[in-house]
Order: structure tokens, then sequence, then C-alpha cells
């Protein structure tokens, strides 16, 4: 690049508002597969970032923007910490909950350092329990990444398996929804989940689950 030239991008480089010059310039189409045979994906977040940051830590206790995810599917706690900060190109939430055998696609931006994937969803019915990936390498190429990711408990809600404390809109086992209370006393630490025993209210035979729980497949498209 000539000087001239150089100067010139400088130039148009300053008068682009902030916000517009740090846009992404790298798209991932991703697409989240359940394959559990009794359990549905509330509404997933993703986030594409810089390796320095992640969702959680196994064996830690969970952070609160956690604890509202894995506990009542609400992914405006992650987004409001994840917005704005530096390490972070977009965070989103895919509407919508993913049946079992069904597929959640969506589009990403992810600037060229922050070449890392983190997505989480609660699993009903479960009181705690969510399907994650916490930090995996975006393509670096136009090819396809396939990743298979496991169920977690966020260790914040005794897992009591009883109508009144796991959120959703309709299981067959409650003969309607689900509610919302707060049980607590949780185990105390993310950890991988246990699954569906069959103590509460729910089936284990309709809901237990074998790990991995998803196919996540990340394809550059831009
Ligand atoms: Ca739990």
């Amino acid at each position: 690049m000539t000087l001239s030239k150089t100067l010139f991008a400088a130039a148009v480089a300053a008068a682009l508002p902030a916000a517009f010059a740090a846009q992404p310039r790298l798209q991932y189409e991703v697409s989240v597969t359940n394959l559990t045979a009794g359990q549905q994906f509330t509404p997933v977040l993703a986030v594409t970032h810089r390796p320095a940051i992640g969702l959680f830590e196994l064996g830690a206790p969970a952070p609160d923007e956690l604890r509202s995810l894995a506990e009542g599917g609400n992914t405006g706690p992650y987004t409001q910490l994840l917005t704005g900060d530096g390490s972070v190109s977009q965070v989103l939430t895919n509407p919508g909950l993913t049946d079992p055998g069904a597929t959640a696609t969506f589009t990403i931006m992810a600037r060229p350092a922050h070449d890392r994937l983190s997505l989480a969803a609660m699993l009903i019915p479960t009181n705690d329990s969510f399907v994650a990936l916490d930090s995996v390498d975006l393509p670096e190429s136009f090819t396809e990444q396939v990743y298979y990711a496991r169920a977690y408990d966020s260790g914040t809600e005794t897992n009591d398996e009883l109508c009144a404390s796991i959120p959703g809109p309709y299981f067959v086992e409650c003969n309607g929804s689900g509610g919302g209370a707060q049980v607590g006393n949780g185990e105390g630490f993310v950890h991988v989940s246990s699954g569906m025993h069959g103590h509460g209210d729910f089936s284990e035979s309709l809901r237990d689950w074998r790990n991995p729980i998803a196919q996540v497949r990340i394809r550059r498209v831009r």
C-alpha cells in the first residue's frame, strides 16, 4: 500500500463512527441439533469472544447469570453482562424452543481475534440443567466444524423434579405448564448433569438422557 493510500484509509477510518469501525467482519452459521429424546432446549444464548473469557467454570460455583439461564431459561442477565464487553463481538439469543430431534439455526458475527464461540440453553424439564459449549474454536476457513455438547447442572437448585419447580409451557406429566418455584439448596458447583431420575413428577423413561445431547455445526459463511 502506498503512503497516500494508507493516509486515505486512515482518513476514512477516522471519519467512520467508532461503532461502525468496530463492526465484526466474519460471519458464521451455527446449527444446534437437540439429540435428546425427551428434553427441549430453551432459547439459545450464543456469544463470540476472545479466548480470555468464558461463560462459566466447571467445578466452581455458578455466576448469577448462569443461575438465571439454568433455572429459568432467562438469557437476559448474561446478555446484559456481555453486551459492550471489549472481549465480545456479538451476543444473541436465538428465540423459541428446540424440540427433540429439531435444529435451531442462526448466524453470528465475530471479529478476527475473537475466535471463540460459547452457547448455552436450559433443558426443560429439569431443575437447573443446561446444554453448553464453552469457548470452542471457530473455524478459521470456510470449512465446517462440528462439536458435541454435554448437559451440565448449574449446582444452584436441588433436583426435586417437581412441576412446581420447573418452568415450561406444557409438560405431559404436569397436565399443563410448569412452575417457577425457587428451590435453592443446590449442589454448589457446576458439574456434569446426572440426568432425570423419576423421583418427582417426571418420568425417567421419557426425560432422562445420556451425553452428548447436542450436535453443534459451525460454518463460516463470510
Ligand atoms: Ca441441580
